[in-house]
């Protein structure tokens, strides 16, 4: 964030701690950046400051004397502030990370946590570095469509896939693709998965959908087995698919039909879609292995299923979920957590694969805690199938020459 631009309108932070001494620490941090400052001690009183001021920092002390700061969280959201929060405590570092998660759930900002007692140094660091003021990424929310829209889209072949690679850690060799549907709506422009699927479950158009995509997947990632005998592609089923008994039998025929060995595919299905009915999803997928086809726990870690049942499943691989790796450079806690997920996934025998991988210190941390398979915009965004062709070309050329 451009500190108190010249011209523009001034950087306001408030600091929150029941202690003077830190809130003058806080002050004359932010008075060496050029930020103007408010301070104050209680709960209460911070509730009014910020419905009266649109703060662009917030310096939040996590025990107030007779309330704890958190409280505050909600306030700002429902005031439905941008401002980007510090975390001050004296408590460990796990309290401030459970406070920074907590914060991120609830759709605000974290620049960052500090401990006490506080030092400037550090503090200033912070503010000289603060991300954009505004609220994390929404969710995506669902357009306004209309099922019929949607299913005449259906039938004009305007549902297509991307494809995203998985790559070895170590060689960075595309071992896999991931397809993405995607609808390109001649009113809504290219529609993404989020906006159109529920739409599809509740109007039972999702198998049609789901039909289309492995059928055009299936046959656009054929000619690329010739150029790579072992790469395997992924498509995502939605938890309906997994109700349906007939399943396992459509998929057998597309894959006879396109030539492809069961074993090139993976089925990705999340945690949350195999417990929504489990002896339906335990007969279907383990139909599925016993033809030979890949499962993948897709998301892993987000939902709340009982571990056993879920690992119980003849399942092949583990993806972690995104929220964790993002995170595992700053959070020493998710970090805790890819690591005792591999060790699981090791003991049982899944491969894994880390999603959302974007950074290059993330990828090195990966592979060190025994990860082999990543996916994520550092090796390569969702892309048309023309883009992985010319990704396995250049790669053969390559590795012919060498
Ligand atoms: O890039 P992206 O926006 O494509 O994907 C968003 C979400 O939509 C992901 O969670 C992904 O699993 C899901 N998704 C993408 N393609 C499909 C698909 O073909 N079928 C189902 N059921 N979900 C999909
Ligand atoms: O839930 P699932 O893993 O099926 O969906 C993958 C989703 O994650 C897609 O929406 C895809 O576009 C998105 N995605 C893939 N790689 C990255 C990444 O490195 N960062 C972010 N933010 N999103 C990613
Ligand atoms: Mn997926």
């Amino acid at each position: 964030m451009a500190l108190a631009p010249e011209g523009g309108p001034a950087v306001r932070l408030l600091v929150v701690d029941d202690e003077a001494v830190p809130r003058l620490i806080v002050a004359r941090a932010a008075e060496t950046l050029g930020i103007a400052t408010d301070g104050v001690a209680t709960l209460t009183e911070a509730v009014a400051r910020v419905k009266a001021v649109d703060y662009d920092v917030v310096v939040l002390d996590l025990a107030l004397r007779e309330h704890d700061g958190i409280e505050l969280l909600r306030h700002l959201r429902e005031a439905g502030s941008q401002a980007v929060l510090v975390f001050v405590s004296g408590f460990d570092e796990r309290v401030r990370q459970a406070a920074a998660r907590l914060a991120g759930a609830l759709g605000l900002t974290v620049a960052g946590t500090l401990g006490k007692p506080l030092l400037v140094e550090p503090l200033v660091a912070l503010l000289r570095a603060l991300p954009e003021r505004g609220h994390s990424k929404p969710e995506g929310r669902e357009a306004d469509i209309d099922p019929a829209e949607l299913e005449a889209g259906i039938d004009a072949d305007q549902i297509s896939c991307l494809f995203q690679p998985k790559v070895t850690l170590r060689e960075r060799r595309l071992v896999g693709v991931e397809a993405l549907m995607r609808w390109q709506s001649p009113r809504l422009g290219v529609v993404l998965p989020d906006q159109f699927i529920p739409l599809a479950e509740r109007a039972a158009l999702i198998d049609r959908l789901t039909d289309r995509l492995i059928a055009e997947a299936l046959t656009q990632f054929r000619p690329w087995r010739s150029l790579r005998p072992d790469l395997t592609i992924a498509i995502n089923l939605s938890p309906v698919s997994l109700t349906d008994l007939s399943l396992p039998e459509r998929v057998s025929a597309m894959l006879a039909e396109t030539r492809l060995p069961a074993s090139a595919l993976v089925l990705e299905v999340t945690e949350g879609a195999v417990m929504e009915d489990y002896v339906a999803a335990a007969d279907i997928l383990t139909r599925l292995r016993i033809r030979g086809i890949r499962l993948s726990i897709d998301d892993f870690g987000t939902g709340h299923s009982s571990l056993l049942s879920l690992l119980r499943l003849p399942f092949s691989e583990l993806k972690i979920d995104q929220r964790f790796v993002r995170s595992c450079m700053q959070d020493p806690e998710a970090a805790k957590i890819i690591r005792a997920l591999i060790s699981l996934a090791w003991e049982l025998g899944l491969q894994v694969v880390a999603e959302g991988i974007e950074t290059e210190p993330v990828a090195e941390l990966l592979d060190r805690l025994g990860c082999m398979v990543g996916q994520g915009y550092l090796f390569g965004p969702p892309v048309s199938h023309t883009g992985i062709a010319e990704r396995l070309q250049q790669a053969a050329w390559a590795e012919g020459i060498s």
